[in-house]
């Protein structure tokens, strides 16, 4: 017994002794101060667009939107591109779309891409009443470009340390109405990903993942792990779901796995060439028959219907995320 202890005890006072007496350097536990996300500013953010109308391609609303996205944008982001597009709908209209790109540090390599789109739909075809005459889409084209330019307006406060997109996405609810005299139609939702996925607003585009927001305001959302999502990103949910626990949104984001849905992220992560691997944070009714948002496709998408704390939670995580990386 004494012949090992004293070797080793010699070891641990010759060891104590070369010791420098320098204070040893920790490394800090990478602890990022994260802004905190203003959900009263983004709920003006919707107010603001529900403002001029509906957003429907061509029409007086459409185009003073845009406008007034491209201001706010510019305010606060260090570039803005406007990707100008003619798109045909299934109805033969040509829809003059503008797909509004903007980005911190636009030469950073390391880059994540956050999107939604910002046109509503022409149509109520899910509500009993005038069908034919456009929604306000507060929450359906409303809420995600409300949080992404409160998000914008803080990142603007306080740079993240890697690049960021923020696309705003054009022609994505002119889709065709399940009843329709029109022939049927393959893509006719999502116009705007479709082009800017097959002509990339900058050559040889990369994002290391894309967060699509799509009906991020309602009352008692609910957010499920949405099919596509999960097949092209499952790193990108995890980390998400995993994010929005941690700050104790479990009850707003729940580890369900839901079907796929066609969406913009759909056309990102199929046309872009595996360019941006993209999720959908898009709410899940589990009682309504389409399974989305109670007031889809209906005239009481509208303002009043949107909820602070469903803005909150989807836009803190989403900060909260971006800080992280
Ligand atoms: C369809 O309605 C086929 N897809 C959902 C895409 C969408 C419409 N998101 C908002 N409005
Ligand atoms: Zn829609």
């Amino acid at each position: 017994m004494k012949k090992i202890l004293i070797p080793l005890l010699a070891l641990i006072i010759i060891g104590c002794a070369s010791e420098p007496k320098v204070k040893k350097k920790t490394v800090p536990a990478k602890t990022v101060e994260v802004p905190s996300f203003n959900a009263d500013s983004a709920y003006n953010f919707i107010a603001d667009q529900v403002a001029f109308g509906p957003r429907v391609p061509n029409t007086k609303g459409h185009i003073a939107c845009a406008d007034y996205l491209i201001e706010k944008l510019n305010s606060y982001c260090d570039t803005v591109i406007v990707q100008e597009a003619q798109l045909t709908a299934f109805d033969g209209n040509v829809l003059n779309s503008k797909n509004i790109i903007a980005s911190f540090k636009p030469l950073r390599a390391k880059r994540v891409l956050l999107c939604a789109h910002w046109d509503t739909r022409p149509f109520a075809d899910q509500d009993s009443i005038n069908k034919n005459s456009a929604i306000e889409g507060a929450n359906d084209g409303g809420s995600g470009v409300g949080i992404l330019l409160e998000i914008a307006r803080q990142f603007s406060l306080k740079k993240p340390d890697i690049g960021v997109d923020i696309i705003l996405f054009d022609s994505e609810d002119y889709g065709q109405p399940s009843e329709s005299d029109y022939p049927r139609m393959e893509h006719s939702y999502c116009l705007g990903s479709q082009y800017w996925a097959t002509h990339l607003h900058k050559d040889n585009y990369f994002a290391k993942f894309g967060v699509l927001l799509d009906m991020v305001g309602g009352e008692n959302a609910v957010f499920t792990q949405e099919l596509a999502s999960v097949t092209f990103a499952p790193k990108i949910v995890k980390k998400v779901w995993n994010t929005a626990a941690k700050l104790g949104y479990g009850s707003t984001f729940k580890f369900q796995k839901t079907n796929l849905i066609i969406d913009d992220h759909l056309y990102i992560n199929n046309l872009a060439q595996g360019r941006v691997p993209t999720i959908d944070i898009i709410e899940y009714n589990p009682i309504t028959e389409s399974h989305f948002y109670e007031h889809w496709h209906t005239h009481e998408d509208k303002l009043e219907n949107i909820d602070k704390n469903t803005l909150k939670a989807v836009g803190q995580t989403v900060i909260d995320v971006v800080y992280n990386e």
